[in-house]
């Protein structure tokens, strides 16, 4: 785990545990271990520390933080660094985090590869730099520097790095040679000023406004989450306490951390996002056996804003675009409102001016189909209808060349019945792009009885070469994120019975959603939803009025009909749920028309309000969508809950330190939610989402509670 060598005067500490060199407690021990033999060895002049393959070190290993601790701790490897009397030289190259960067900064030098990155991620596992990073750092780079990379989590370029002293050197060449060089100018030189230990905290007596400054900043930016403020306590303590009490402090703030539901649900999340990549179909055909497909072009069919911000996404990759709309017109639309985006981008420095121009290049504007005939991928991203998508993809079959993958942005249309109009059914797939694609990370990538592994890895490898988090889901009306979303339908139930919309947004942002579900109604446009009942109202042959209770034997709530009807669209109209100042637009204000309007409505169809507890508002929004969750679960929509916790961190911005909506309930307990959703089926039965499901009766019914890795492995659809 630690290869030690010893080359003429230099002891050589390689880590050696791939993939990114995590301190397991093998590492931390082969580390102390070989610190000792350098000392023992008299030819030994200087340590030089450095990482075998990609990176120096990711930091600790993050899989052994749910296990009893084992071994040497990382403090006790720096303990052992710094006392050394002989002098121990990080090399870095890729990357130095967390713990990775704690062993550089017990180290007494730091050299590093130009494009080393250095941080402390912790906090975005609910954590904070454990191993006396909050004490070392300030010491380095002052208290206030300090508290901002250690809340935010950030990584520092090689240069900033320098800027602050965290690196003393940047080196050009190979990084063993250049260390071996700078060790030799620097033997035998006082190595006492070079401990950190024995630095005092720059401004030490200004910490307490420094400590306010933060603490509000954190508050704003971090709403809802522990540990940057217990990171902040903790560099606090640096600059009050002597060294060792500051350690024991931090010692026991990080112990508080990581035992923490919020660290629990952060780490969960780490993994979640990675095993996404990782599918695999009913068939066996994996990530693990399937090769993706060549995608050097693509074309995308539809120029609105969906259509506009996936071809962005696609040029800021690299990847040649021909754009097609029905119409010159529509097309330069697109094309300024695509420049637009980069122009955007650019402003902020996220992309060269360079940059910009070769994007521009790459995109081509066309209204002739016939031009996507050479490109390797085709997104649709029409109209959200099936005929209409049926007629495309019949033609794009017979326009394409054979070899060419079509895909499909639809939300919730049968990936099945779009592949029917198509000879090459296997080249056919969904990537479902959320809203503004261009800077959503979410894609919900769909297969369907006929998609080919091929086709599957070429859509997940995309997805990867673009930037985005991809998941995959089943084909089924509207895949895993539109299907499991209950939180609309049973807030407008609960507005109905009693609650106010006001109440509900403000109890579901207090849960740490980013935004209440009547701020997205607004947001979105009520004159969608309107637009949809309609058509579903239609195809029943039913006409809906202000006195519809039921449709298709489902509960019915005609309270947003009747907004839509005066003329209340949300915030493209000035009111919606809420009212909006056209001076500030972006604020939702309650409006006291909406309260009467629901009063009425309720008044009319004789409804006998209640009080509503937030308690229950949490219950209903959130367990009737886990209940689908299981749903989804049983009929192999998804493959393992953590797929479904993704879609819902990054498509409806749920919070991460609460995991997503299945890792919620496991820790809630499965049998209490169990409990909840069969009573809410016994007082609501015209609501089909409160059947509950087969998967979660099972796992309930379980003695004990079943791991959330282990609900898949307990079901079998023959109960
Ligand atoms: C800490 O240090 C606390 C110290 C105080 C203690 C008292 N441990 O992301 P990738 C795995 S807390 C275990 O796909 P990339 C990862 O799961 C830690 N495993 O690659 C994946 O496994 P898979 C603070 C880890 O090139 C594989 O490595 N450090 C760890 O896109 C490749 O990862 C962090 O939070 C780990 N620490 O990015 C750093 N890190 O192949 C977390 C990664 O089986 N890591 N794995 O799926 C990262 O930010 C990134 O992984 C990266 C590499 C930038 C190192």
């Amino acid at each position: 785990m630690v290869d030690y060598r010893v080359d003429n005067q230099f002891a050589v500490l390689e880590i050696n545990n791939p993939p990114v060199n995590a301190l397991s407690s093998d590492v931390t021990i082969g580390l102390y271990d070989g610190i000792l033999k350098a000392l023992q060895d008299d030819s030994v002049q200087a340590v030089i520390i450095i990482g075998k393959g990609k990176v120096f070190c990711a930091g600790a290993d993050i899989t052994a933080f749910s296990k009893p601790i084992k071994g040497l701790g990382i403090t006790d490897v720096g303990h052992a660094i710094e006392s050394s009397s002989k002098p121990v030289i990080s090399a870095v190259y890729g990357v130095a985090l967390g713990g990775g960067l704690e062993i550089a900064l017990f180290c007494h030098y730091r050299i590093s590869d130009k494009k080393a990155k250095f941080g402390f991620p912790e906090v975005q596992l609910g954590l904070l730099p454990g191993a006396e990073g909050t004490i070392r750092l300030p010491r380095l780079t002052g208290l206030p520097v300090a508290m901002e990379i250690i809340t935010s989590g950030r990584q520092l370029g090689a240069q900033e790095a320098v800027k602050y002293g965290i690196v003393d050197k940047i080196v050009e060449n190979d990084l063993l040679q250049e260390a071996k060089t700078f060790a030799t100018s620097i033997i035998g030189k006082p190595l006492d000023s070079l401990r950190l230990r024995t630095k005092k905290v720059k401004n030490a007596d200004l910490v307490d406004k420094y400590y306010d400054d933060a603490l509000k900043e954190v508050k704003r930016k971090y709403k809802g989450l522990i540990a940057p403020v217990s990171c902040l306590k903790t560099i606090r303590g640096s600059a009050k306490l002597p060294y060792d009490a500051a350690a024991q402090l931090e010692r026991s703030l990080f112990t508080e951390l990581i035992t923490s539901s919020q660290s629990a649900a952060l780490r969960y999340s780490f993994f979640a996002e990675r095993s996404a990549a990782k599918w695999r179909l009913p068939n066996g055909a994996s990530s693990a056996n399937t090769k993706p497909g060549t995608v050097g072009s693509a074309a995308v069919i539809g120029a609105g804003t969906m259509g506009s911000g996936i071809a962005v996404c696609l040029l800021r990759a690299g990847i040649p675009v021909t754009l097609v709309e029905q119409n010159e017109k529509l097309l330069k639309a697109a094309q300024t409102n695509i420049d637009q985006i980069f122009r955007g981008s650019v402003q902020l420095g996220k992309m060269t001016l360079e940059k910009r121009q070769e994007c521009l290049r790459m995109l081509q504007g066309t209204a002739q189909l016939e031009k996507v005939k050479d490109v390797d991928i085709v997104i649709e991203a029409i109209f959200e209808n099936l005929k209409l998508k049926q007629e495309v993809f019949a033609k794009l079959d017979k326009i394409c060349k054979p070899t060419a993958f079509l895909c499909s942005n639809t939300s919730t249309l049968d990936i099945d019945k779009i592949a029917s109009a198509t000879s090459r059914p296997d080249k056919v797939a969904g990537t479902h792009f959320f809203a503004p694609a261009h800077i959503m990370r979410l894609v919900e990538n769909v297969y369907g009885s006929k998609t080919s592994p091929e086709t599957v890895a070429t859509v997940m490898e995309l997805g990867r070469k673009i930037g985005k988090v991809s998941v995959l889901s089943k084909t089924c009306d509207g895949f895993i994120a539109n299907r499991m979303n209950k939180i609309g339908v049973e807030a407008v139930y609960l507005v109905e019975e009693g609650a106010s919309p006001y109440d509900i947004d403000q109890i579901m942002e207090d849960f740490g959603m980013s935004m209440g579900v009547f701020k997205v109604l607004d947001l979105s446009g009520l004159d969608v939803g309107w637009r949809i009942r309609q058509e579903q109202a239609k195809a029943l042959g039913v006409n809906l009025t202000a006195e519809t209770k039921y449709l298709n034997a489902e509960r019915y709530c005609s309270l947003p009909d009747k907004l839509y009807e005066l003329g209340r669209n949300g915030i493209k109209t000035g009111r919606g749920w809420y009212r909006y100042d056209p001076a500030n637009p972006r604020k939702p204000i309650p409006d006291l028309d909406v309260l009467d309007i629901i009063q009425t409505h309720c008044q009319n169809l004789g409804i006998k309000r209640r009080e509503i507890t937030a308690q229950e508002v949490i219950e209903r929004c959130l367990y009737a969508t886990i209940n689908e969750g299981f749903k989804i679960l049983e009929e192999n929509v998804a493959e393992k809950p953590s797929d479904i916790d993704v879609i819902w961190q990054y498509g409806f911005a749920f919070p991460r330190y609460r995991g997503g909506p299945m890792f919620y309930a496991s820790q809630v307990g499965l049998r209490k939610v169990f409990e909840r959703i069969c009573y809410y089926h016994a007082t609501f039965p015209y609501s089909k989402h409160w059947l509950p499901s087969d998967l979660l009766r099972k796992l309930a019914s379980s003695t004990d509670e079943i791991p959330i890795n282990q609900w898949m492995n307990n079901w079998s659809s023959k109960l």
